[in-house]
């Protein structure tokens, strides 16, 4: 009995590192340790659950997919937010642009539909999805709309790919293989947007981008949005993968990131899509 008790003492204290530093009003509203399950999300093209990821795009020559959540997310009065996932690009192939081979890259995506998927190759599933803002993982060089870049971080509005922010990548290639971490907030307050990726889980101290000034509540005219993720193909490729995920509907950096088994008992104690969807199937 009093072992138990301990086991379960330290458990609650587990659950509460997952909240953060004095966080208690964080809600996660968006919770897949994997994707095993994908109920409460829609894959919209060429989007596709294999296995226990969700792969927007796989490895083949002109390809557009895309995935959002089914019912809108409920953002705080001034849209903040705050999510953190993981991704793996694979199988890279196709064509190459010099500075490696592999493409087009992910994107993480809100916006006011959840069905639509945008433009194929260079467009990465999101050319021309309006109103909306994204933060890019591009992985292709196209041009002056890149920077000239084959290795970058951008943030897009209204579906134009010519980025309001872009920085190069210089960790490491995207089509390396590597599992990557990305976390992107919205202090709706302050009305900054803020872009950090890594190959480790700790979540950098500085953006990865420049932060970009956006009233994404006048933006996208409401702040029931729906949130997910774009990709694209063209004459080159890759698998474009995200691993697991989890979105808060305030600003709350995600910090330290959720460990799985703590990442399932978040999701039981409060409401996560998936864990509600398990429930209702
Ligand atoms: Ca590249
Ligand atoms: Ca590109
Ligand atoms: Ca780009």
């Amino acid at each position: 009995m009093r072992r138990l008790s301990v086991a379960m003492s330290m458990v609650m204290a587990c659950a509460a590192l997952t909240l953060g530093q004095g966080e208690a009003q964080a809600v996660i509203v968006i919770n897949y340790p994997d994707f095993s399950n994908v109920a409460g999300l829609t894959l919209n093209g060429d989007a596709a659950q294999v296995g226990n990821v969700l792969r927007v795009t796989p490895a083949a020559f002109g390809q557009a997919g895309s995935v959002f959540s089914t019912t809108p997310v409920t953002l705080a009065s001034n849209a903040s937010f705050s999510t953190y996932f993981q991704f793996r690009f694979t199988d890279a192939g196709g064509a190459c642009d010099g500075q490696g081979c592999g493409a087009d890259g992910l994107t993480f995506t809100v916006q006011t539909v959840g069905n639509n998927v945008g433009g194929a190759g260079g467009g990465i599933g999101y050319a021309g999805i309006s109103p909306s803002v994204a933060v890019e993982f591009d992985s292709w060089n196209n041009g002056s709309v890149d920077g000239f870049s084959s290795n970058h971080v951008g943030i897009n509005v209204n579906g134009n790919i010519d980025s309001e922010q872009l920085s190069e990548i210089i960790e490491a290639d995207l089509n390396a293989g590597d599992i990557w971490h990305a976390w992107v907030d919205y202090d709706g307050v302050a009305q900054v947007l803020e872009a950090r990726l890594s190959r480790s889980n700790i979540r950098p101290s500085a953006p990865s981008t420049p932060p970009h000034t956006i009233d994404l509540a006048s933006m996208l005219g409401s702040t029931n949005v729906f949130a997910g993720f774009t990709s694209g193909t063209g004459a080159a490729f890759a698998n474009h993968d995200v691993l697991t995920w989890v979105l808060d509907n305030s600003y709350h950096p995600i910090n330290p990131v959720p460990v799985p088994a703590a990442v399932y008992l978040f999701g039981a104690g409060l409401v996560g899509l998936a864990g509600l969807a398990r429930r209702r199937g």
